[in-house]
């Protein structure tokens, strides 16, 4: 990694040890294990599965939670730990987001001991793959419109309804799933397996290819009470699952990012046009250094959340300004590395093509760029633009 051009500011320097170890373990796991194979998994739709339990045994899943098997590690290190994966790949990341800030935090945060100490420790090793099922056909920014319901019969539960874009759904054990309820919108764990629900993979995607997405449906489901999220009391606390994931977004895309600028960098500098390096020309180098200023601003945007959700002092809001900030710095730099590699730059041998139909996703999940854009002027202004 060429850490001029990726940290010019020398933001991450004070990292301690364990953090640069941490950084550097997941760097090798990726280049090693996972690279190897991007090009035809991305070609093939194909999510290397295998992986997972690797990615479990270094304290990738649930790594910023505390007990039941997790690592317990620092904010720093969890973002340090997002932004190697989407080096590789967003869909990479994107597993580790869902199964940890997404399913493992909702357990963790709102389940019941029982449920944290029964799933938590098996989703940690990544023996069990979980799921996060909050959008609909018809709800998607606005998902307080929901209308999968579970109505109340007895000692369980009765499912009705379906969600869409499920990151993980074909291939999960578990999904937490949103619904309305008589009292409000709520939590609850749907098990693979479960009489009348199905989870059929989206296919087609010009994205994220090497991610699985599905559909979640749910024809008069038996849920046990014990598999409700019994802290569950409304959308607030899906929201406050989405703050961990949209945190980890923060960090991710700029290892996106730092991939197209030192692929641009070397490219650049290999490449002759007109008898020359295309890295000798003017408009090059000004590309390239308007990348590198970009993702600096952005790390030092991620630090800096790093070090409020640390201190449990950040807000949804700095959040909000944080991936939608990040996220347009990645696409920009994918979009420009493309631009500058020319023809090659569609080829699937190189990076930021697949890198930028990625980040179109990116840009779109987790509360899309505008919605990030109304959450930050909510804040400026008292008022809020959604409606
Ligand atoms: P609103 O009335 O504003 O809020 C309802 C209650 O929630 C509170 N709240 C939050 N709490 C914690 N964290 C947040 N980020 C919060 N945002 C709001 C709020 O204070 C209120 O609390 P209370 O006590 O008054 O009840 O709700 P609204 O219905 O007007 O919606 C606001 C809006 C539009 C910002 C929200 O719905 C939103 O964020 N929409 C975007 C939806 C979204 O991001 N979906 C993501 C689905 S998951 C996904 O994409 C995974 S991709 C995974 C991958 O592959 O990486
Ligand atoms: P819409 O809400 O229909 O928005 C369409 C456009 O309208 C956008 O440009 C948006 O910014 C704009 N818009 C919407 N409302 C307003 C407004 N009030 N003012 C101005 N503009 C507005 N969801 C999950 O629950 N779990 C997952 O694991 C998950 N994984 C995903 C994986 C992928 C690959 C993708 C693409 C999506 C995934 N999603 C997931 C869904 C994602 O969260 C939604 O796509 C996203 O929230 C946007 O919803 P929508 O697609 O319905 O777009």
């Amino acid at each position: 990694m060429d850490t001029l051009a990726t940290d010019f500011l020398n933001t991450f320097q004070d990292l301690d040890e364990s953090q640069l170890l941490i950084k550097e373990t997941v760097h090798k796991f990726v280049q090693n294990v996972f690279m190897p194979n991007i090009t035809e998994n991305f070609e093939n739709a194909h999510f290397p599965k295998e992986i997972i339990k690797e990615m479990g045994k270094l304290g990738l899943l649930g790594s910023n939670l505390h007990g039941y098997g997790c690592a317990g590690l620092d904010e720093i290190s969890y973002g340090l730990i997002m932004k190697e994966l989407e080096r590789g790949d967003s869909g990479l990341r994107s597993f580790a987001s869902v199964q940890s800030s997404l399913a493992m935090y909702a357990i963790y945060a709102f389940g019941s001991e029982e449920q944290k100490k029964y799933f938590l420790p098996k989703m940690a090793t990544g023996d069990t793959i979980g799921c996060f099922g909050l959008t609909e056909p018809d709800f998607g920014s606005d998902p307080a419109g929901m209308k999968t319901f579970a109505k109340k019969s007895g000692d369980s539960w009765v499912l009705n309804g379906s969600k869409t874009w499920i990151t993980n759904a074909p291939i999960a054990d578990i999904a937490i799933v949103w619904a309305q309820t008589d009292e409000g919108i709520r939590g609850f764990l749907v098990e693979k397996g479960t009489k009348g629900f199905s989870a059929p993979e989206i296919k087609n995607k010009l994205s994220l290819r090497a991610s699985k997405t599905g559909s979640l449906f749910f024809d008069n489901c038996q849920i046990p009470n014990e598999n409700l999220l019994e802290k569950t009391e409304g959308l607030k606390n899906a929201l406050m699952c989405l703050n961990q994931a949209r945190f980890g977004i923060v960090f991710g895309v700029l290892g996106a990012a730092e991939d197209c600028l030192n692929e641009a960098i070397h490219y650049t500098k290999e490449r002759i046009m007109f008898k020359k390096p295309l890295a000798s020309f003017q408009l090059i180098q000004r590309k390239l250094a308007l990348m590198s200023t970009e993702i600096a601003k952005g790390n030092l945007v991620a630090l800096q959340l790093a070090k409020l959700k640390q201190n449990k002092k950040v807000k949804p809001a700095q959040i909000s300004m944080g991936k939608q900030n990040n996220v347009q710095i990645a696409l920009d730099c994918a979009r420009t590395t493309r631009d500058i590699l020319g023809a090659n730059g569609i080829s699937g041998e190189y990076h930021c093509m697949r890198h930028m139909c990625n980040l179109e996703s990116v840009y779109t999940y987790e509360g899309t760029n505008d919605i990030h854009l109304l959450i930050v002027g909510q804040h400026l202004t008292g008022i809020a633009a959604f409606e």
